[in-house]
């Protein structure tokens, strides 16, 4: 039963459990290092069979057992840490009490129950519910909790848990409380919280007239901080009511902020667990993309509510289920309420940048996995945003309308129930369900070759599938239009054949053509408009295609798109040593950038160059780090000159209001910082250093320091030293420093990084300065891939660190070395030998799974 044993689980080795468990009272006398656990669980055979109840732990000690209220004598069951195990239960329903002491204390894991900062709160997905008390803790068994909470006697703590407040009272001096949650819910859902908080409030009428009370639980003195996540909650509650007929369900809903968190946040029901910095924000303190996320991550947590709550997964290899169709569901809110078409160029960013290089690499999986050694390292970006991309190309593939309908279905049959992908699947009205399905089934992105054809008169385009080594075809959604020089051609005329087109969209097998004819020139395809399928697309290597297509197409993803190949293909040729004509770039990518027909956010990511990263995966083996982070410079520097002009005139533009965190707002500087970074680039830092200076907005002031240390300008030094100053005693601000110092790429990270892990606030028990400090160190691409291995042995050094107090945070910094066999002979072989020592030193499964996939031939 239990994962961390490095055993393999397997999704075809799926049994429901023998016995249901519908009702579980939870009694906590809260203590830092000796809390009373009392769990009375009530127990009814599923079927006739009989046999022993099984349940799991993780570290427990035993206290008591009791069946119907009586002592269990020791011959009974047989417990230890890992497991307690019922012998011969009656065969009709009965009520187990399990008592067991937990020290929240000494959890550095921060899984189970812990204390982040004093305040006692828990984290039990996937499987941090054995760490409190023997359970199933599994999904698929469901059940109704009461929740009474003594807290520890100490101050005037808030006590809180799932579901709506029953009472509150006082025993022996001790705060008490008494939750009871309604709704069915798995163990990971569980949560407590209990601590000294300061709180915001407010109400949420719901769409049939009930009052909802809404609070968020902070740091005392925090407060104003946040109102933001407190308005984008409001707007995500409304948000799934209108588009998704979603009502909330409880009379309450919590969220709590804690400065010690794995992740980003957890759904709990009716209390969601916040990591602090996806709660708090103020525009001196927060960047514009710390407030968005904040927005999303409000969201996606709001929205599990109904994906992922009321119907949960019937196991772990259906994760997807619930991640990747909130991740869709997050989407289409921001989409909605700020800009469709920006939104979908920063998701697809985030998809090629980490899930492509996933997908491609040792980590690869599929959406839906048949198999996993350690459930926590199955949190990945495949299957979040892979999963979310299926859900997007099922909704391109059917339509809003009929999408609509499959949800509601979706709803209505599975409410209250644990289910699977083919459930799910099964409430839409999709053609060929099995051969949609392939896209659960298979790891690796398809590519698709893009073939143009123009001779009298006659014009031929050819898409051809090309699936990932070995894996089948699978239904891909074309959206397309043929661009010409008075706009896009009317395809209502065009021949098509192996698919039909519908709208502007056709769903290709193996291969298609659309021929035009009685053409005078040549349109140019604008092929997967916005987007529309999670594959590499392959097309000639015309760059006057791409010049083009950044002219007349009308389709903001494709401009973007093309923006990118053709500065991707100058990197490529600064990285090889052969000339590129970077005056033609600039001209197109200035025209662009200066046109106000674009929203400000658009033109902002016209100025951004492909990342290091997204070189390293083009060029695809063999690569010198260094090499790759000179062509970066050198083709920054050579934009910033050629496009001077342009860019002095963007960031002339006066700043937007610094408290203004309005989208819009966030827009306009996202474009000016854009046009300073590349102006930094070119060796012209005078405005950067001036900003830094003066700017009393987080966005303009990170974005000016970031510009400085980038360039490695003589000022970077004082600009950061300063910042660091007038924000050290503000962790989440502190973190931004930390990151930007150990980015830096002017060879002296490695040293940098190891002095700041001395800094004073540094603590790699806490993981957001572990991930902003050791985490930006390894996306450094020339300091971490340096030559001698430096890097490499680093990062392995940490993680073993990390190994014993938190193996998720360690195994999730290794996954950072997924790369490493794209590098040259020397680099490869060091990274080879820093993580062969760590599999040999390694104990927890969570490093052990990631390290043995990464070596993996
Ligand atoms: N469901 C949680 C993630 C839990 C991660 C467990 N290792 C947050 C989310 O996706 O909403
Ligand atoms: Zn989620």
């Amino acid at each position: 039963m239990r994962t961390d044993t490095g055993q393999t689980v397997r999704l075809i080795d799926y049994a429901p459990t023998l016995y249901r468990a519908p009702r579980t009272t939870l009694m906590f006398a809260l203590n830092p290092t000796r809390t009373v656990v009392r769990n009375t669980t009530t127990y009814e055979p599923r079927g006739s069979v009989d046999g022993p109840l099984t349940l799991v732990g993780d570290g427990l000690m035993l206290l008591g057992a009791e069946l119907d209220g009586r002592a269990l004598p020791q011959s009974a069951y047989e417990a230890s840490p890992d497991a307690f195990i019922l012998k011969s239960p009656p065969n009709r329903p009965f009520e187990l009490s399990l008592i067991t002491v937990i020290s929240p204390d000494e959890n550095t894991e921060l899984m189970g129950l812990y204390r982040s900062n004093g305040v006692y709160c828990t984290q039990c997905e996937a499987e941090g519910f054995r760490r409190i008390t023997y359970s199933y803790d599994r999904p698929d068994v469901l059940s109704v909790y009461d929740v009474f909470i003594i807290s520890d006697g100490s101050g005037d703590p808030v006590l809180l848990s799932n579901g709506n407040l029953v009472e509150t009272g006082e025993m022996n001096g001790a705060k008490t409380a008494l939750w009871h949650d309604p709704f069915p819910k798995p163990t990971y859902l569980f949560a407590l919280v209990a601590g000294e908080l300061g709180v915001v409030t407010d109400t949420f009428t719901t769409m049939s007239g009930r009052a909802v009370d809404l609070a968020i639980y902070v740091e005392k003195g925090k407060e104003p901080r946040a109102t933001y996540a407190m308005d984008a909650l409001k707007r995500s509650m409304r948000w799934d009511e209108t588009r998704f007929g979603r009502e909330y369900d409880l009379d309450v809903f919590n969220i709590v902020a804690v400065s010690d968190f794995n992740m980003g946040a957890m759904e709990n029901k009716g209390l969601n667990v916040f990591n602090d910095r996806y709660v708090l924000a103020d525009p001196g303190l927060a960047t514009d993309t710390d407030y968005a996320g904040i927005e999303t991550v409000i969201a996606h947590e709001y929205f599990h509510n109904w994906t992922g709550n009321r119907i949960t997964c019937r196991d772990w290899f259906q994760l997807c289920l619930k991640e990747g169709l909130t991740v869709f569901r997050d989407q289409e809110f921001t989409a909605d309420v700020r800009s469709r078409s920006v939104k979908r160029i920063e998701d697809v960013r985030r998809l090629r940048l980490h899930q492509f290089s996933e997908d491609g690499g040792p980590l690869r999986h599929p959406v839906r996995p048949n198999e996993y050694a350690e459930i926590s390292n199955l949190y990945t970006t495949t299957v979040y945003e892979k999963g979310a991309e299926v859900i997007r190309m099922l909704h391109t593939l059917i339509g809003e309308a009929a999408f609509r309908r499959g949800m509601d279905t979706y709803f209505a049959r599975y409410d209250g129930t644990a289910a699977t992908i083919e459930d799910f699947i099964a409430c839409f009205e999709l053609s060929d369900p099995s051969a949609f399905m392939r896209w659960y089934l298979e790891a690796g992105t398809p590519t698709v070759a893009v073939e143009e054809a123009f001779a009298d008169g006659a014009y031929r385009l050819t898409l051809t599938q090309k699936p990932f080594m070995g894996a089948a075809l699978k239904p891909i959604p074309v959206r397309l239009a043929l661009m010409g020089g008075g706009g896009a051609h009317d395809l209502t005329r065009a021949k098509i054949e192996g698919a039909s087109l519908k709208g502007d969209r056709l769903v290709l097998g193996e291969t298609a053509t659309i021929t035009l004819d009685g053409l005078n020139e040549a349109p140019v395809a604008s092929v997967f408009r916005a987007f529309s399928a999670p594959v590499h697309v392959e097309r000639s290597a015309d760059p006057e295609r791409d010049f083009q297509l950044l002219e007349r197409d009308d389709d903001p993803f494709n401009i973007w798109d093309a923006a990118q190949r053709r500065g991707l293909d100058a990197l490529r040729a600064d990285y090889d040593g052969v000339g590129f004509d970077a005056e033609r770039l600039a001209r197109a990518l200035a025209a662009l950038a200066s046109d106000p027909a674009h929203e400000p956010a658009f033109r902002a990511f016209i100025l951004q160059l492909p990342t290091r990263h997204m070189l390293v995966e083009a060029i695809g083996n063999d690569v010198d780090a260094e090499k790759v982070d000179a062509a970066h410079k050198a083709l920054s520097a050579a934009l910033g000159n050629a496009m001077m002009a342009t860019l002095e005139a963007i960031h002339d533009k006066p700043a937007p209001a610094p408290d203004d965190v309005s989208p819009e707002a966030a827009g306009r500087r996202s474009l000016r910082n854009a046009a300073l970074a590349l102006l930094t680039a070119a060796g012209n830092a005078d405005r950067a250093t001036e900003q830094a200076a003066s700017a009393t907005n987080m966005t303009d002031r990170l974005a000016a320091l970031a510009a400085l240390a980038a360039a490695n300008a003589p000022t970077a030094d004082d600009a950061l030293a300063r910042f660091h100053d007038d924000f050290e005693s503000e962790p989440l601000v502190l973190d931004k420093y930390f990151a930007l110092q150990a980015s830096r790429s002017d060879g002296k990270a490695l040293d940098r990084t190891k002095g700041l892990m001395d800094h004073p606030r540094f603590s790699l028990k806490n993981p957001n300065r572990t991930r902003s400090l050791i985490g930006a160190f390894a996306q450094n691409t020339a300091a971490f891939h340096a030559a001698d291995g430096s890097g490499y042995r680093f990062l392995a050094d940490i993680a073993l660190k990390l190994d014993a107090a938190n193996p998720q945070v360690a195994a999730r910094l290794l996954t950072l070395f997924s790369e490493y066999r794209r590098f040259d002979t020397p680099r490869r072989e060091a990274a080879y030998a820093a993580l062969n020592g760590v599999l040999e030193q390694a104990k927890s499964s969570d490093v052990g799974d990631i390290v043995r996939r990464l070596l993996k031939a």
